[in-house]
């Protein structure tokens, strides 16, 4: 076997990272190889039932299990850490503004953005899954220096899969034969889910599926399906979104098949018109260990216009947290 790779995850008592730690501790990211010593960080209130969640991870007798850490101290959570699913957020709770929202996560994600950029391995790969998520990530990646831009990440793996299942089932068609689906932009209802790429079994797919269907079906389903969730279930979605997290690590650490890409929110170079240093979604390959985007796709008026509708959210998003003075 190899070495132990150290993960953090932070909400360790919620409901994602109740599906996400016990993925990770059967080796779905790193392989049946790598032991993974767990880091499990939340807010002092929640650190007895986290201890319950690391019980319950004991009781799996899993072999790949190094050891089980719990805190409710950032520095220590970070301390020597080669990935981080940054899930824990605070709710949007009753009668609170959005400004409310960005303030108390932003302190949030400035906080950890330094114990990262203090203590994490030089090869840290961090996933934020807490919203708003991409402007977390962005916030975290301001507070963190050293570590370059491309480390700090957030999902839009969730939103690339709904859309990827949607169009299965419209062209009867296996995921599996499906190739080229990109989410553009933030992960909110302005995202962007775009099939003009994909392929089935290497074949184009757009031109039988209608403009129509795409504005008013499956865009709206896609962008609108954390909702639907919560509707029909109950509760919002946490298996599904554990489930993406892993892709999206495992992905970046083992790389994505040949040509092939996948949907990532990364801090962007002005790829495809977007503004520097936003984290929006952009479609990814993983080779050696690195996101690259990529380039040279075509872009239209009706992919433009979303594009840029998604994109113009981030940048209030941002210039939101910097006159509450988190960036
Ligand atoms: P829960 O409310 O079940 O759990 C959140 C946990 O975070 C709690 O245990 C809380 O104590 C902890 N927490 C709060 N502040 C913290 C801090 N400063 N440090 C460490 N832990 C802290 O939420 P859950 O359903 O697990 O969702 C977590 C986040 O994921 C939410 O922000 C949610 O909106 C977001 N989501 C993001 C998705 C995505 O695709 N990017 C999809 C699913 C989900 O909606």
């Amino acid at each position: 076997s190899t070495a132990p790779v150290t993960v953090t995850v932070t909400g360790a008592a919620g409901k994602i990272a109740y599906s996400l730690l016990f993925r990770l501790a059967s080796g779905l990211v790193y392989g049946p190889d790598t032991p993974v010593r767990l880091r499990l960080l939340d807010i002092p209130s929640a650190v007895t039932a986290a201890e319950g969640v690391a019980m319950e991870i004991e009781d799996c007798a899993l072999p790949l299990v190094d050891s089980i850490e719990i805190t409710d101290d950032a520095t220590a959570a970070f301390d020597g850490a080669n990935a981080a699913f940054l899930v824990g957020a605070m709710p949007r709770g009753k009668g609170m503004e959005r400004s409310d929202l960005l303030s108390a996560n932003g302190a949030i994600f400035r906080d950890q953005g330094r114990s990262i950029n203090a203590g994490a391995a030089d090869d840290i790969r961090v996933v934020v899954v807490g919203n708003p998520a991409n402007t977390n990530a962005y916030i975290a990646h301001r507070h963190a220096p050293d570590v370059p831009a491309g480390r700090f990440t957030a999902l839009m793996r969730l939103d690339h899969n709904r859309a990827l299942s949607q169009l299965a089932t419209r062209l009867g068609a296996p995921v599996a034969e499906l190739d080229g689906v990109v989410v553009w932009g933030n992960h909110s209802a302005t995202q962007f889910p775009d099939v003009s790429y994909t392929t089935r079994a290497g074949e184009p797919v757009t031109a039988g599926l209608g403009r129509d269907w795409l504005a008013d079906t499956f865009i709206p389903r896609v962008a609108n399906r954390g909702s639907e969730i919560i509707a029909v279930r109950g509760s919002s979605s946490a298996a599904s979104a554990a489930g993406a997290a892993v892709d999206q690590m495992r992905d970046w650490v083992h790389g994505t098949p040949g040509e092939s890409w996948t949907t990532v929110a990364l801090p962007s170079d002005g790829q495809y018109g977007t503004v520097p240093g936003v984290v929006t979604g952009l479609p990814c390959r993983s080779h050696g260990g690195e996101w690259e985007v990529v380039e040279g796709l075509e872009i239209d008026d009706f992919q433009r216009a979303r594009i840029d509708a998604s994109v113009a959210e981030l940048i209030s998003e941002r210039d939101a947290v910097h006159a509450l003075g988190l960036t």
